[in-house]
């Protein structure tokens, strides 16, 4: 078995987080490897291929912010980039940084166990070799463990099945084909116009309708990159601060003191800023049922404005469903394809699947034959990748032992016994629910800071305390319990996983109140962190 020099920190995923994270604990002075399970790198960006992909964030807030020369000198092509723009621009940051030589790609990482005679974590890859380092950092992914469904006769089907989070690299060529898409969350609602397009004939089987904003994308100008190259030290500034990690904040009235023509107005605003951004049309619309009440009937009469059947239609919008209780989706002309002749929509509510076949999809009432099947049916979020590490800290506590009823974490950083080992965008972090990038950069530089500390303290340990993880945890999920979130079932909740516990898993409360707090522990002498056992 290959074994390997040890390192102070040993990163598993070079998506945004990882990438960066091997970039500034180099910069910091310690040795780092990045151990990533792709054949390339990008994490989220590199995987999910499939057509019609793009961030719901606008690109020149979805991207690094750490050098100002990347900043100013990278151009975005659109206001919403593209899944090849957005990898070829990982790519260009790992090049420009010379991270490639501390990556390792085509790398899995099966199993990480906390040794604790020699404070040390031991990792193995796939293939069988092996890591050492003082730290580990897990970069995983919120959104990288497939979700396939377990449909019966699933495995008997002869035409071609794809997971979207799986598109292969070469692309597919469905002309003269008979799709099937289950599945209308985000990846679904991105996919759907542009599969009508190329197949011979598309049905999508949905479950639970979802609501989507159109995105108003739109190429970049000249103009608009000369001002967005002036705007960006501002920009940045206020996005740290903010709620969400962008520039985007709501009009200052509640939904509640508008009148009814300024609501109107608000609500006009907010659809034509686009996508998940209409959800803060209002500064109340996250947490008030009657504020979101009036930016879901406006949805709705949008959305029945662009769809000709009125009986499609009624199967399209939601029910019960607060508009973002769920991630609002952003799309591009979703809705009107189910106008297209060679697009039809089944309502498994009214006719479950039944099973899968030889040649199609068996419902309750009929039968669909298929000569392909996208499975656009999403991930086990935010915790499906450490799960399926053999993840064990002190003692060979397993990680899916400690978080047997839902994840348990301090600041988002660290899980109780389990030494040394710093989560990226893990449970309990502001993590889906801000601009990723940002937030990667705030934790990452946030955690340096305490490797420093460590360094200089010769600390060889650093653990979280259980009363503080539990404490922060509880904070979590009172503050979630004032929010829209916590009336519908999602991937938030963990509730699209069978078995899995109901837990709002994301700190709710905005990325400039998270830093904030974490900046206060490390200036409280990192209050809740045992240093050595102290
Ligand atoms: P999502 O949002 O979890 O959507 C998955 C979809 O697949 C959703 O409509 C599910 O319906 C459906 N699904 C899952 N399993 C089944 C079965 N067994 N039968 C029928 N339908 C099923 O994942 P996405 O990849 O679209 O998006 C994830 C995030 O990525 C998104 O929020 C953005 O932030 C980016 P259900 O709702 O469970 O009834």
């Amino acid at each position: 078995m290959e074994q390997n020099d040890p390192v102070d920190v040993l990163v598993i995923g070079a998506g945004f987080a990882g990438i960066y994270a091997v970039h500034a604990v180099r910069e910091a002075g310690f040795t780092v490897r990045c151990l990533e399970a792709g054949a390339g790198v990008g994490g989220t960006w590199y995987f999910n291929r499939y057509p019609g992909a793009r961030c719901d964030v606008e690109s020149i807030d979805y991207s690094y912010s750490f050098d100002d020369v990347l900043q100013q000198e990278w151009k975005w092509s659109e206001r919403y980039a593209t899944q090849p723009e957005i990898l070829a621009y990982i790519n260009h940051v790992v090049e420009r940084f010379g991270l490639h030589r501390d990556i390792r790609l085509n790398c899995p990482v099966v199993a990480a166990h906390f040794d604790e005679h020699v404070t040390m974590w031991r990792v193995r890859a796939e293939s069988g070799e092996e890591h050492s380092a003082r730290y580990l950092f897990c970069a995983t992914g919120s959104l990288s463990a497939v979700n396939k469904p377990d449909i019966p006769g699933i495995d008997r089907f002869r035409g071609r099945m794809i997971h979207t989070a799986r598109w292969p690299e070469e692309g597919t060529g469905f002309e003269g084909m008979r799709v099937g898409v289950i599945g209308t969350g985000s990846s679904g609602i991105q996919s759907i116009p542009i599969l009508a397009r190329e197949a011979e004939h598309l049905t999508v089987f949905q479950r639970t309708p979802n609501w989507s904003v159109p995105a108003f994308n739109r190429p970049l100008t000249e103009a608009d990159q000369t001002r967005i190259r002036e705007e960006y030290p501002r920009r940045r500034r206020v996005s740290r601060a903010s709620s969400g990690g962008s520039v985007h904040v709501p009009q200052p009235k509640n939904a509640a003191d508008c009148t009814p023509s300024e609501r109107e107005q608000a609500l006009e605003r907010g659809w034509r800023t686009g996508g998940v951004l209409f959800g803060k049309t209002f500064p109340d619309q996250y947490t008030n049922l009657a504020a979101n009440g009036y930016a879901s009937r406006f949805a709705e009469r949008k959305i029945r404005a662009v769809i000709d059947d009125p009986a499609t239609a009624d199967i399209l919008i939601p029910k019960n469903q607060p508009i973002g209780a769920k991630r609002i989706c952003t799309d591009s002309g979703y809705y009107e394809t189910f106008n297209r002749a060679d697009v039809s929509l089944v309502d498994l509510r009214a006719e479950p699947i039944r099973a899968v076949t030889e040649t199609g999809i068996e419902t309750d009432r009929s039968r669909f034959e298929l000569d392909v099947l996208v499975f656009a049916t999403g991930f086990d979020a935010m915790t499906g990748a450490l799960n399926r590490i053999d993840l064990r800290g002190a003692g060979g506590r397993r990680i899916q032992d400690a978080w047997q009823d839902g994840p348990v974490t301090y600041l988002g950083y660290q899980v109780p016994a389990f030494p040394n080992l710093f989560l990226l965008n893990g449970p309990g972090s502001p993590s889906v629910l801000a601009n990723m990038v940002l937030t990667s950069e705030a934790q990452v530089d946030w955690l340096v800071t305490l490797l420093r500390t460590a360094r200089q303290q010769g600390t060889k340990r650093i653990e979280a305390r259980s009363d503080a993880a539990e404490k922060w945890t509880t904070r979590i999920d009172e503050a979630a319990e004032e929010t829209i979130f916590v009336h519908t079932d999602s991937w938030y909740l963990g509730s699209n996983i069978a078995g899995k516990p109901r837990r709002f898993m994301m700190y709710p409360l905005g990325l400039g109140n998270y830093r904030k707090s974490c900046d206060e522990i490390a200036e409280n002498d990192y209050e809740g962190f045992m240093f050595d056992g102290h």
